[in-house]
């Protein structure tokens, strides 16, 4: 899979060397290109901002060298999923990570000062080899897109194959069934006068399977009621059949 990213700040994202992320660089799984906004500037101190039209705080980020960059970054495909980084966006959740982890080149914008000029956005949704997507990670506000390109390139490159070891590990984590995941404990089975729940210690399969299962209903309904709404009724039932 190839992931571009386009920032002023290419050093924030060194952050993808390192961990199981960094190893999939290096093995060639994920082929992510960090590019310099500023390389695509064409005066004489790689002008990228200027003042806004109508006025108002801040600095906007001029239309030209975007259009140039991301001409560069698409040249080679045929098709490329576009990511806007901005609290405007529809929020990125686990659903988003999978569907993007099928795409074979995706590319993230990162925005900064008050934004990118709008017709940047106009121009890209008319460019027959991009699909635009304008994606949040919640509502609250960073002072630009990369903090959460570093978020959404794990989420998504975890789920390319090959990338994490052992996939049974994406089966049974949070928000995979569309729950939040069980509690796990390790040894000692007392610690500090805390014992581990007993049916974790007796070795009945299916009765672990059960109670990791209601312990995932029981914690995802008193931290995020507003996900039960959305869970497969299969996985309901199958708890209900089992107790
Ligand atoms: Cl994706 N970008 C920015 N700049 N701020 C955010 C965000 C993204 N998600 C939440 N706040």
């Amino acid at each position: 899979m190839r992931i571009d990213v386009i920032t002023i700040f290419p050093e924030y994202l060194s952050a993808l060397d390192v961990s199981l992320i960094g190893k999939a660089r290096a093995q060639g799984l994920l082929d992510i290109r960090i590019h310099d906004l500023r390389e695509h500037t064409t005066d004489r101190h790689k002008t990228v901002d200027d003042t806004p039209y109508g006025g108002g705080a801040g600095m906007v980020m001029k239309p030209e060298p975007w259009a140039l960059a991301l001409e560069a970054a698409v040249a080679d495909s045929a098709e490329v999923e576009l990511i806007i980084p901005s609290p405007a966006g529809a929020v990125f959740n686990q659903q988003m990570a999978y569907e993007l982890a099928e795409k074979e080149h995706i590319a993230f914008a990162c925005g900064r000062y008050e934004g990118i000029d709008e017709r940047v956005y106009e121009w890209a949704a008319e460019h027959p080899r991009i699909r635009v997507r304008p994606v949040s990670l919640g509502d609250y506000v960073l002072n630009g897109g990369e903090v959460a390109v570093l978020a959404m390139v794990e989420a998504i490159g975890r789920l390319v194959p090959g990338v994490i070891g052992n996939p049974e590990s994406l089966i049974e984590e949070s928000h995979s069934n569309g729950l939040l995941e069980y509690p796990v404990y390790t040894k000692p089975a007392n610690w500090r006068g805390k014992d581990v729940p007993e049916i974790l210690l007796s070795g009945n399969h299916a009765k672990i399977a059960s109670w990791r299962t209601s312990q995932q209903l029981r914690r995802t309904a008193q931290r995020r009621p507003d996900l039960l709404a959305a869970v497969d009724p299969e996985t309901l039932d199958a708890q209900g059949q089992a107790e």
